[in-house]
């Protein structure tokens, strides 16, 4: 579509610009703009469709056929540009493929098979509240979110010990390359190159702990489930959408509880709430912000019409703050009844990934909470900012033993 066609049209036309600086610094001022311009805008920006309301969205997700992924998540369009890697197997791709590899995937994530994970995230918690409540004052991005999470998550994969420092700026990539090429995405992409190469030699067979997730995922090749070639693709899915996630869900559900002092109080008093308590930090401060879906042929949404290979702007952190779908949107709350909000999207495509992330964190916060009895800003906490990821670079903070 033109800009011109877009202009004469009945429906709103934004200048917003989600990739730029002052948005991902402060998104929520824009969200709002977004979502009470309408449920579908027209983004003059990047000539692309937007919605920042949950309804639309979830509407969306819903239906896969129409508004299709295998033209990537991101603001590039795979029908017309090349992607700047092999396409994920599992997030860039769609019914039937996407159904049959989910399916594996799914069972080497699914939560039975992770109990037996539990236990090495108990011992890697309770050394690292040890160290904190030793030093105090601490910086909980470098002291807590990256470390417990670069100790856990490659040790359930299988990958080795050295090199994991690659896993961070890889993943950073991966997220800024949804968005468009930047400043942002330009500055993540200096020196990727052996970054990529760490990243893919961890994924071949012979590198992964006979064991751990990643070599399940081989073990479905020798059974037929896998075709050998998509094997190492789907293990880069874990080590693409595994960190920052996790790293920045720590980081922020930190920083919501150092800045609701009761929220803590309330669960340190009743760790049973720990798990709602992670949802909505995920709610109130989603990771994963922003992604794209492509249509697939001329449909509309809300009355508006949308042609064939459109790119779909969506964002969860709007509709996940949207006040016709919550209540008191602005309010954490770990109370809060906060099933069916977007952090880990929805429909086919919803995070394959949530019980590995929530067993992560459950027994980290079960952990601190236990031994911790506040958090306190310290400090500064500043955003790494990233295309589509909302997270924290440094959140120094003084904790107090209980
Ligand atoms: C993947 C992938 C990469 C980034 C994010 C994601 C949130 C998946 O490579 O499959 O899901």
């Amino acid at each position: 579509m033109t800009l011109a066609t877009a202009e004469q049209s009945a429906f709103p036309v934004s200048d917003i610009d989600p990739f730029s600086k002052e948005y991902l610094g402060d998104p929520y001022p824009y969200h709002e703009q977004l979502r009470e311009a309408g449920p579908i805008v027209w983004l003059r920006k990047w000539d692309c469709w937007a919605t920042g309301r949950h309804k639309e969205m979830n509407d969306v997700l819903a239906d896969p056929q129409t508004f299709s992924s295998s033209a990537g998540i991101g603001i590039a369009n795979f029908n017309n540009e090349k992607p700047w890697r092999p396409p994920s197997l599992l997030l860039e791709s769609d019914p039937p493929e996407h159904t049959r590899r989910r399916a594996v995937v799914g069972k080497v994530l699914s939560a039975g098979n992770l109990r037996r994970l539990k236990a090495d995230f108990e011992v890697a918690a309770e050394a690292l509240v040890e160290r904190i409540l030793e030093k105090r004052q601490i910086e909980a991005v470098r002291d807590i979110a990256e470390p417990y999470i670069l100790k856990v998550f490659p040790d359930a994969v299988g990958i080795g010990k050295s090199g994991r420092e690659n896993l961070i700026p890889y993943g950073s990539a991966v997220f800024n390359a949804f968005g468009p090429q930047n400043d942002i995405y330009r500055e993540s992409m200096r020196g990727i190159e052996p970054v990529s190469e760490w990243i893919m030699s961890n994924c071949r067979r012979e590198n992964l702990r006979p064991g751990g997730l990643g070599s399940e995922v081989y073990d479905a090749v020798d059974t037929g489930e896998v075709p050998p070639d998509e094997a190492p693709i789907l293990v880069r899915s874990f080590l693409s959408a595994g960190i920052d996630t996790t790293v920045h869900s720590i980081g922020n559900a930190l920083w919501c509880f150092a800045t609701h002092p009761d929220q803590w109080k309330k669960l340190c008093a009743n760790p049973g709430l720990v798990r709602s308590a992670f949802l909505e930090a995920v709610r109130f401060e989603s990771p994963f912000q922003t992604y794209f879906r492509t249509s697939t042929r001329d449909t509309s949404i809300a009355g508006v019409p949308i042609a064939n290979n459109q790119k779909l702007f969506l964002s969860a952190g709007s509709a996940n703050r949207d006040p016709r779908r919550w209540e008191r949107p602005d309010v954490f709350d770990i109370e809060r009844q906060n099933l069916g909000h977007m952090g880990f999207g929805a429909g086919i495509h919803g995070c394959i990934g949530q019980m590995i992330a929530r067993l992560e964190t459950e027994v980290l916060f079960t952990a601190m909470a236990r031994r911790i009895a506040s958090i306190a800003i310290a400090g500064p906490a500043t955003h790494r900012l990233n295309n589509v990821l909302r997270g924290l670079d440094t959140l120094p903070l003084t904790v107090t033993a209980q």
